[in-house]
């Protein structure tokens, strides 16, 4: 029997989740949609064939027509959702960041640690990207020997005016504060923020680009490139660097043209396409865990230790100190 789906937030990647669990994933439904925008609402609802519209989320959340819920909605409303689906004991799949400061997501590890099993599964889809888990395979297996330091770049060809400073880490680095921490099995102890010379493309309220340096319990170095406006296309950089070789992530399937006395290849400008094998697993995997009834994917401690690290760096953006963390055990029950 399929899992009957409620999804808050009928925005871009609402819409491609939504669209993805009819068309592409097997085992669920979506019975209901909700957002703040009616247009929004209305325009998915008649791509899903005339799904249920619901005006209030909670209405979404508590209803019977509804088994878990998709919390795709804009970032600074995940904790609300997130824990009114605890509240009503559904499963919930929730879009990165968990919710925007360490103090919320704790608020949600606890609801979900009092209610006796997990529950929530956070949409950090870069675990899930073929790429990815062949860098983690290798360096697990030490195929270049020790880590000793890894170079990260984040790039997007341009953000709109509601893109400030502070989303940089909280909507964009977020991925690799969990991406890196996930690769190499270790928490972080300090970081500090370097704000570069502002590009001509960026607006008011962005300092755009600007460099993370992160130093992990070992003494693992990790620098991370982010930069909003760069024009030419959404591109993901990771290169690892160990005692014995260098390690990059693959660079996503491209043709090679030669064309006009030039030879290249397309950069994606949509950072929906970069990873959209890793959504569809990473779905796949949060409606096999309702099954199955145990799920595996990245969990609220991994939202709350991202936000942990996200806290930090926005602290680090402002004082341009070097910003220590404080190290916290992961409780059992995460393990
Ligand atoms: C966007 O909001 C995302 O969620 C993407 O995953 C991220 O890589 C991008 O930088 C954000 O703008």
């Amino acid at each position: 029997m399929s899992i009957k789906i409620g999804v808050i937030g009928a925005g871009m990647i609402g819409s491609d989740h939504a669209l993805r669990i009819k068309d592409t994933l097997k085992g669920g439904v979506i019975n209901g949609i909700n957002d703040i925008n009616k247009e929004n609402s209305k325009r998915l609802s008649k791509e899903l064939g005339g799904v249920k519209i619901f005006e209030d989320p909670h209405a979404l959340i508590n209803s019977s027509e509804v088994d878990a819920i998709l919390v795709c909605s804009i970032g600074p409303t995940h904790e609300e959702f997130v824990l009114a689906s605890i509240a009503a004991g559904k499963y919930v799949f929730c879009e990165k960041p968990l919710a925007t400061s360490a103090v919320a997501c704790k608020k949600i590890v606890d609801a979900e640690m009092k209610f006796g099993k997990r529950l929530v599964q956070v949409g950090f889809m870069r675990r899930y990207d073929s790429g990815y888990q062949k860098l983690k395979k290798a360096i697990e297996s030490f195929e270049i020997g020790d880590v000793l330091m890894m170079h990260c770049a984040h790039r997007n060809s341009s953000v709109p005016e509601s893109y400030v400073t502070e989303m940089a880490v909280s909507d964009s680095l977020v991925h690799e504060l969990d991406a890196v921490r996930w690769l190499l099995k270790e928490d972080y102890v300090s970081a500090q923020m370097i704000l570069a010379k502002k590009t001509k493309y960026s607006h008011e309220k962005l300092h755009d680009p600007q460099m993370l340096l992160l130093e992990t319990v070992s003494g693992v170095r990790i620098d991370v490139e982010f930069f909003h406006n760069c024009q030419y296309g959404y591109d993901i950089q990771c290169e690892v660097v160990g005692s014995d070789g260098i390690m990059t992530l693959p660079e996503p399937e491209s043709l090679v043209i030669r064309k006009g006395a030039k030879k290249f290849t397309n950069i994606d400008p949509d950072w929906k396409n970069r990873f959209i094998d890793a959504y569809d697993i990473e779905l796949q995997e949060f409606l096999d865990g309702i099954s199955s009834e145990n799920i595996k994917g990245p969990s609220s401690w991994d939202g709350y230790a991202a936000a942990m690290a996200s806290d930090v760096c926005i602290k680090a953006q402002k004082t341009g100190a070097i910003e220590p963390f404080s190290i916290v055990d992961i409780p059992d029950f995460y393990i």
